[in-house]
């Protein structure tokens, strides 16, 4: 560990002590308290009024089961969780993830991070994150609907549109908001906007199914034209074949960059010609099928059985959007050999520290996920706004606006990098700025 400051060490040792069995969640609060050192020695109310020792514990965490019946008639039990990490700048906000890797230390990591990553958004959204267990795979349509129902059975005494507002993470999309939504409904008897990333028939907004992998490439853009560099002509890597990798794909694409592989969390395709989304969008969220079969779309194309092997595919540029720790030392070691100038995260915490420190030691670009995936839960913010003067807004209007937040975003992170003597370091200026808006609130807030 870098970190000097005896406060925030104190801090760091009395939460790995409580929350040793939370690897994730001490991963994702070291890589930001490392950052707040210079911010923390030139303010002394941080350690006077103990902000960061606060901010690293949730507001609140609730744990729940979850009964449903399979097709066969069977009872099922999951665990769900909502972790209401700090609402001192707005209700909690922040997605729901289901996959059987979920436990506490994920959804902690993911609730801690959507606190930074939503003050960037300038927008008035506090940090939340939950999830579940329960594997979509493989499911029917029917079990999945009685899960989210027995999930939103217990999870509405906790959320509401003023309260805490869940939206979609892995496992959860249209589909399931669907689901959570009309439960929701059903128990209060409230049409409100309680949950984002809804269809466009009931209080959705245009531009939210595209927002995380365009935002990702709108801040990647500016990323690179402020580094004198440019997607065209690029070839791009991108992991993960759902919502947020689609639409980067489409993104980058209209950018003039060429994604030659993308991923499931079975294996890799490698398209030198250039994979087209709408094939990826067609075999993901029509089909719910494995990407493999991108080979009966495109039979000259190359399927690989294995995803990590995905950053061995020599590229200019790299977008992870599949899931946490997906870039170790040795797949950034090889991305960095093979001539990659810049790596923008759009899955959380997709790069290791080992992977970031093996960034910043080659020079490459970095963005750092809180700062380049946050278009997706700036557009639900969008989203709540619509809901709440009853209009939609158009899909340019959105796109745009989503634009100019992301690169608002780019310039708010470099900025602060640069302040506090640091300047190109986006992941240390994202911390810091992110930090700076909740830690005002709070202290004027009191205790
Ligand atoms: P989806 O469920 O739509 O897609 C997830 C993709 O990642 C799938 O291709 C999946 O493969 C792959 N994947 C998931 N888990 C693993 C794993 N353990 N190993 C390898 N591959 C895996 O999720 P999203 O696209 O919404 O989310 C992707 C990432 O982006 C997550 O980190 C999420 O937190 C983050 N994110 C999402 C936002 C959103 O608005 N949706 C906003 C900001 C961040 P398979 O189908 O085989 O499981
Ligand atoms: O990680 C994230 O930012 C999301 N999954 C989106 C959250 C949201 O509330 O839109």
């Amino acid at each position: 560990m870098s970190m000097k400051n005896a406060y925030l060490l104190s801090v760091m040792d009395n939460l790995k002590a409580k929350n040793a069995h939370e690897p994730e969640f001490l991963q994702a609060v070291e890589e930001v308290l490392e950052s707040l050192e210079p911010v923390v020695e030139a303010d002394p109310r941080y350690e006077r009024l103990n902000v960061i020792g606060r901010m690293v514990e949730p507001e609140r965490v609730v744990m729940f089961r979850i009964p449903w019946v399979d097709d066969s008639g069977k009872v099922q039990v999951n665990r769900g969780y909502r972790v209401q990490f700090n609402s001192a700048i707005g209700p909690y906000k922040g997605g729901l993830r289901l996959h059987p890797s979920v436990n506490l230390s994920v959804i902690k990591f993911l609730g801690f991070e959507q606190v930074f990553k939503n003050s960037l958004t300038t927008l008035p959204m506090g940090g939340g994150k939950g999830g579940s267990d329960f594997d979509p795979k493989g499911k029917s349509d029917g079990e999945v609907m009685r899960f989210c129902q027995s999930f939103m059975t217990e999870l509405q005494r906790h959320i509401g549109p003023d309260t805490d507002v869940p939206a979609g993470d892995i496992g959860v999309g249209a589909r399931e908001i669907g689901f959570l939504f009309g439960q929701y409904k059903k128990i209060r008897n409230e049409f409100t906007g309680v949950l984002t990333g809804k269809g466009l028939s009931y209080g959705g907004s245009l531009a939210r199914t595209e927002a995380t992998g365009f935002g990702l490439c709108y801040f990647a853009d500016a990323q690179l034209r402020d580094n004198g560099q440019s997607f065209a002509g690029r070839r791009v890597v991108i992991s993960g074949s759902g919502n947020v990798a689609i639409y980067a794909n489409q993104k980058c694409t209209q950018l003039g960059g060429r994604v030659v592989a993308m991923s499931d969390s079975n294996g890799y395709i490698v398209d030198e010609n250039g994979i087209d989304y709408k094939v990826i969008q067609e075999i993901k969220e029509v089909k719910r099928e494995r990407i493999r079969t991108y080979l009966d779309y495109v039979p000259s194309a190359k399927y690989v059985e294995g995803c990590s092997g995905i950053w061995t595919v020599p590229c200019d540029i790299a977008m992870p959007c599949a899931t946490q720790n997906e870039i170790g030392e040795v797949s950034a070691k090889t991305l960095i050999a093979n001539g990659c100038i810049g790596v923008f995260e759009g899955a959380n915490m997709p790069s290791t520290p080992a992977a970031i420190a093996a960034y910043q030691a080659a020079g490459i670009l970095f963005s750092p996920a809180k700062a380049s995936n946050a278009g997706g839960v700036a557009t639900s913010g969008l989203e709540m706004s619509q809901n709440s003067e009853r209009l939609s807004w158009t899909f340019e209007e959105v796109d745009a606006k989503l634009k100019g937040i992301m690169e608002g975003i780019y310039a708010a992170c470099a900025a602060a990098a640069e302040k506090y003597g640091m300047k190109g370091n986006i992941q240390a200026g994202a911390n810091i700025a992110g930090f700076l808006k909740v830690a005002d609130a709070m202290l004027w807030q009191g205790i």
